[in-house]
C-alpha cells in the first residue's frame, strides 16, 4: 500500500520538499482594501486558496479579503485567514505515520494514529470563530508593532473532531496537573527562536469545549489551516489553536522556560479591567489572552460606498463573542445619534457568527456614517471608543462605515 503523503503544493505531483515558501505564492496583481503605514498588501494565491491578502510570505500570513463575510456566516476553506509564526512550516505531510503523543503527568502515555483519534469517542461538531488577537490590530492609533492587520484575521468555520477531554482521559490525567501544553510540526529556522508552544489550563483542557479537530466545513483541514489536525479552542483567540498538533503534555506548573515564549512574553494583555493602558507607556502586569471580546461588522456596503436617496438599502454583516452568544445587534445611521434593532439570523451556536440584518433608507443626501453595535447574552456591548494595548490585541471598538448618499 502507499503511503497517503498529501503536499502543500499540488497533490502531491511535485515534491514540494525544498520549494522556497515564497515560490509557493503566486502574485496577482489586483490590490484590495487597506493599505497601511507598512506599504500597499497584494493579493496572492496559495495552494488550496483563493486569492488572499499577502501579510507576510516568511512565514506565510495571509488575510482574507473583507467581502468574503458577506457571502454567509461560514468561512469558506480557500478563504480561509491563515497566520503562522515560524517560517519551518510542514509542506508534505504523510497521513500513515501521524502520530499524535500523549505524555507528562498521565498514567499510561499514548501515542495516536489519525485512525486511533477518529475511533477513540464519538466525534463532535462545533461551529466556531477563529479570530486572530492582532485582527485589526493596523487601525491602532498610536500604532503599534507587528503585522498591521485589516479585520480579515477571522474566519468561522464548522469544525468536526473528538473532545480534547476524552484523549486526556483516555491517558489519564495524574495528581497534580496544572496545563496542558500543546505543540505543532511547524519549527523555528533558528536555533535561537522559540517554538511555537501553547497552553490551557488543565479545567480548561478537561471540559467539554476544546476539540482536536480533522474536519473543517465537512472536508479535510485546508493544509495551511493545519492539516491533519488543529486544536479548537471555541471562545478563545486563534493562537491557543494550535496547527499539525503532534504534541500533547501535561504538566504540574505554569508553562515556562524558552518554548513558553508565546505564553509567556507573547500573546499577553494588561491585567486589568478594560485591557488596556495610556499609549505609549508599559503594562504593570500582563495576563495571557484568552476569549474573544463581542464585536460585529457591516459586509454588505463598505466603506466610500455610494448609496442612492430614498432606495431600499439592505444593512447586513456579522456579530460574535466569546461563547456567551449574541443577544441583540443596533444599528446607527446617523453617526451614533439613535440606533434601531436589527434582525439576528439563524443561531449556529453561541461560539459562531450571528448573521444580522436590518432593510433602510436613507433620505438625506449627503455623507453619512454606519454604525454597528452588538451586544452579548452577558450585556457585555462594544465600546464606543477604542482603548489601547501595546500589540493591538482584543479591538472590539464600534465600527464606523463612511458612505455617501447621492
Ligand atoms: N502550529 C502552529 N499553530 C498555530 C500558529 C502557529 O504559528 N503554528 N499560530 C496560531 C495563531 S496566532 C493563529 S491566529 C491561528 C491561525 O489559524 P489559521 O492559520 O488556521 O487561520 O493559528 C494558531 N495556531
Ligand atoms: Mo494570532
Amino acid at each position: 500500500m502507499g503511503s497517503r503523503r498529501r503536499f502543500l503544493k499540488g497533490l502531491g505531483l511535485m515534491g514540494a520538499m525544498g520549494v522556497p515558501l515564497a515560490s509557493l505564492a503566486a502574485a496577482i496583481d489586483t490590490g484590495e482594501g487597506v493599505t497601511f503605514a507598512d506599504g500597499p498588501r497584494p493579493l496572492v494565491r496559495y495552494p488550496g486558496k483563493r486569492p488572499l491578502i499577502r501579510v507576510t510570505t516568511r512565514p506565510p500570513h495571509l488575510e482574507t479579503p473583507f467581502g468574503v463575510f458577506n457571502e454567509g456566516p461560514i468561512t469558506s476553506n480557500d478563504a480561509f485567514f491563515v497566520r503562522y509564526h515560524l517560517a519551518n512550516i510542514p509542506l508534505s505531510i504523510d497521513t500513515d505515520t501521524y502520530r499524535v503523543s500523549v505524555k507528562g503527568l498521565v498514567k499510561t502515555p499514548l501515542n495516536l494514529s489519525l485512525k486511533d483519534l477518529k475511533t477513540l469517542a464519538d466525534p463532535v461538531e462545533v461551529i466556531a470563530v477563529n479570530q486572530c488577537s492582532g485582527n485589526s490590530r493596523g487601525f491602532s492609533s498610536p500604532r503599534v508593532f507587528g503585522s498591521q492587520l485589516a479585520n480579515g484575521s477571522m474566519g468561522n468555520a464548522r469544525w468536526f473532531g473528538v473532545p480534547l477531554h476524552k484523549v486526556l482521559e483516555k491517558a489519564g490525567v495524574a495528581p497534580g496537573a496544572r496545563q496542558v501544553t500543546f505543540n505543532g510540526l511547524d519549527t523555528p529556522v533558528l536555533p535561537t527562536t522559540p517554538d511555537f508552544r501553547k497552553a490551557l489550563e488543565i479545567e480548561h483542557a478537561l471540559s467539554p469545549e476544546p476539540l482536536l479537530a480533522w474536519s473543517m466545513n465537512g472536508q479535510d483541514i485546508p493544509f495551511l489551516n493545519g492539516y491533519p489536525l488543529k486544536l479548537v479552542v471555541p471562545g478563545y483567540f486563534g493562537t491557543y489553536w494550535v496547527k499539525h498538533v503532534t504534541e500533547i503534555e501535561v504538566i504540574d506548573h505554569p508553562f515556562d522556560g524558552q518554548d513558553a515564549f508565546f505564553m509567556k512574553s507573547a500573546y499577553r494583555l494588561p491585567d486589568n479591567d478594560c485591557n488596556c493602558i495610556a499609549p505609549g507607556t508599559v503594562p504593570e502586569k500582563t495576563r495571557p489572552i484568552s476569549t474573544l471580546a463581542v464585536r460585529s461588522f457591516l459586509t454588505s456596503v463598505r466603506n466610500g460606498d455610494v448609496l442612492r436617496a430614498g432606495a431600499h438599502v439592505e444593512l447586513k454583516g456579522i456579530a460574535f463573542d466569546g461563547g456567551a452568544g449574541i443577544k441583540s445587534v443596533d444599528v446607527s445611521i446617523d453617526g451614533g445619534r439613535s440606533w434601531k434593532p436589527a434582525t439576528l439570523g439563524r443561531d449556529l451556536g453561541r461560539f459562531s457568527f450571528r448573521e444580522w440584518r436590518l432593510p433602510t433608507r436613507f433620505e438625506q443626501r449627503g455623507a453619512a456614517v454606519v454604525q454597528i453595535r452588538a451586544r452579548n447574552q452577558k450585556g457585555e456591548v462594544q465600546p464606543e471608543r477604542a482603548d489601547w494595548n501595546p500589540a493591538g490585541y482584543r479591538r472590539n471598538v464600534i465600527e464606523s462605515t463612511a458612505v455617501t448618499i447621492s
